[in-house]
């Protein structure tokens, strides 16, 4: 499958999807976002494919945000298209049965920290930046911003990030536990890859459930919470790699999984 603006690699079984235009800082229009919704698809479905890494072009940025031309003279209908359309592609990543691992190499300003906060795991170069600066603009954010940024760093934060749409510093977003790890830019693809190859190493089943179990209990009473942790943690049990897990820490060896 070809694509206009992203670029799609997979390499022992790790894909990598690259925002490709770096003369825009990466700025997400209907077309990328419909080519991202895409590509995260063909992730899905192609059983090589373990982890999914998004990142941006270029040293600059991760993505500057939605694309500012593109949105100027939108009417509201038309705004809440481009929205939904955001909105469905993200969501889509954040409850893929694969990890996503966002590195983020640059700006991650609106819609990119929007895209930075539907992945699993955050990692970010020095240069990275973070910011929900749509009020500056005249908007607010429309890619579930105001709820996953809440979720992540809290509600105070995200109201004082919103609200008065600041970017803050890679290391400011690291302090509020909006990013995981910080790496040099030369090797924040090489730590991001090594993770990712890591992950597609372990049991996928097991793996699948743990994003399953934290994306739909978090909003749940505890009560129902744990009831579907356990229910996800029986379901391993059907599992040859649990076996395989168990017989191997026994016999004091390393496990060979095999993905189910
Ligand atoms: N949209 C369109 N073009 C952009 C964007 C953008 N978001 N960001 C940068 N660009 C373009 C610039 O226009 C410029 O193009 P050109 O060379 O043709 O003039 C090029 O990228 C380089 O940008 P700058 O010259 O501005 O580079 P600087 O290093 O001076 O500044 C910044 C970098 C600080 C990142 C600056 O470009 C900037 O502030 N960008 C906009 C950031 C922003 O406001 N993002 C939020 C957008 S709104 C949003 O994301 C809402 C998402 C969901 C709502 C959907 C509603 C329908």
């Amino acid at each position: 499958m070809e694509f206009n603006n992203l670029l799609l690699e997979v390499k022992n079984s790790v894909a990598t999807i690259t925002f490709n235009r770096p003369k825009a800082l990466n700025a997400m229009n209907s077309i990328t976002m419909g080519e991202l919704y895409q590509a995260a698809k063909k992730c899905r479905d192609d059983e090589d494919v373990k982890v999914v890494i998004l990142t941006g072009a270029g040293d600059k940025a991760f993505v500057a945000g939605a694309d500012i031309s593109e949105m100027q003279n939108l009417r509201p209908q038309a705004a809440l298209s481009f929205m939904e359309q955001g909105q469905e592609t993200l969501r889509f990543i954040e409850t893929m049965s694969k990890p996503f691992i966002a590195a983020v190499n640059g700006f991650a300003l609106g819609g990119g920290t929007e895209i930075a906060m539907a992945c699993d795991v955050r990692f970010a170069s020095e240069n990275a930046r973070f910011g929900q600066p749509e009020i500056l603009i005249g908007l607010i954010p429309g890619w579930g911003g105001t709820q996953r940024l809440a979720r992540i760093i809290g509600m105070g934060r995200a109201k004082e990030l919103v609200m008065g749409g600041e970017q803050i510093t890679v290391q400011r977003a690291y302090e509020i536990g909006l990013v995981n790890r910080i790496y040099p830019q030369d090797q924040l693809m090489v730590e991001s890859k090594k993770y990712a190859t890591k992950l597609a190493a372990l049991p996928a089943f097991a793996l699948k459930m743990a994003k399953h179990s934290i994306n739909y209990g978090y909003d749940l009473s505890l009560d129902n919470a744990t009831r579907l942790e356990a229910e996800c943690c029986a379901q391993c049990f059907s599992t040859d790699d649990q076996k395989e897990g168990m017989k191997a820490f026994l016999e004091k060896r390393k496990p060979a999984f095999k993905g189910f």
